[in-house]
């Protein structure tokens, strides 16, 4: 099965971001024919290693052979790339083979980056999108160095010591409990009232 893949463009302005791609063929995001399109914090994946794939980013020439002009791929993690030449800028992208290498349990599609991922805070800033695949803010400081990034990929990681925002929960546990960990005025707390029996 193939995953989002547009054989006959133009294409024009399309955005695609934050999108997990776990599929069996080489198309995991393909645009043949595309103009000023940006694929950008994506992840794709393999579903197996029998061929066809593994899956890639495609960015190729129209069918009719006219060529694609003024695209962007960036911040993606992925098993491959497939970008014409003069078609696209490309930067800040992960190519991929070892899905152990970043992932918090791939058998179960559970793509969210572990700790020792090198995706984490290697992405650009330039045209990230501001949350991501499952609505965590954008960037986190996932290393808990002092510098915010965005992770390459779909999935933003929450380190589990770092406090973004001072509210005295750290960002993993935020992400863990459904507050923000950019928003000190939302966190989580358990009020426990003694009541005297009189
Ligand atoms: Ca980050
Ligand atoms: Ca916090
Ligand atoms: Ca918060």
């Amino acid at each position: 099965m193939r995953g989002i893949d547009c054989f006959d463009g133009f294409f024009e302005d399309w955005v695609i971001e934050n999108n997990v791609v776990i599929t069996d063929h080489w198309h995991g995001i393909t645009l043949l024919g595309a103009t000023n399109c940006q694929i950008i914090n994506n992840t794709v994946v393999n579903l197996n290693t029998v061929r066809p794939g593994p899956p890639w980013i495609q960015i190729g020439n129209h069918k009719n052979g006219s060529a694609s002009t003024g695209n962007i791929v960036r911040n993606n993690l992925t098993t491959d790339l497939n970008i014409t030449a003069g078609s696209s800028t490309v930067d800040h992208n992960i190519k991929f083979s070892d899905p152990q290498l970043h992932f918090r349990n791939y058998a179960a599609h559970d793509l969210r980056l572990i700790e020792t991922s090198t995706a984490i805070d290697q992405g650009s800033l330039e045209l990230a999108p501001l949350i991501d695949h499952t609505g965590l803010p954008r960037p986190l400081d996932g290393l808990n160095d002092g510098e915010a990034l965005p992770d390459i990929g779909a999935h933003e990681f929450s380190h589990p010591e770092k406090d973004s925002d001072g509210d005295g929960m750290s960002d993993g546990d935020e992400a863990v409990s459904g507050n923000s960990p950019s928003d000190g005025d939302d966190f989580f707390e358990v009020h426990c009232e003694h009541v005297a029996n009189e």
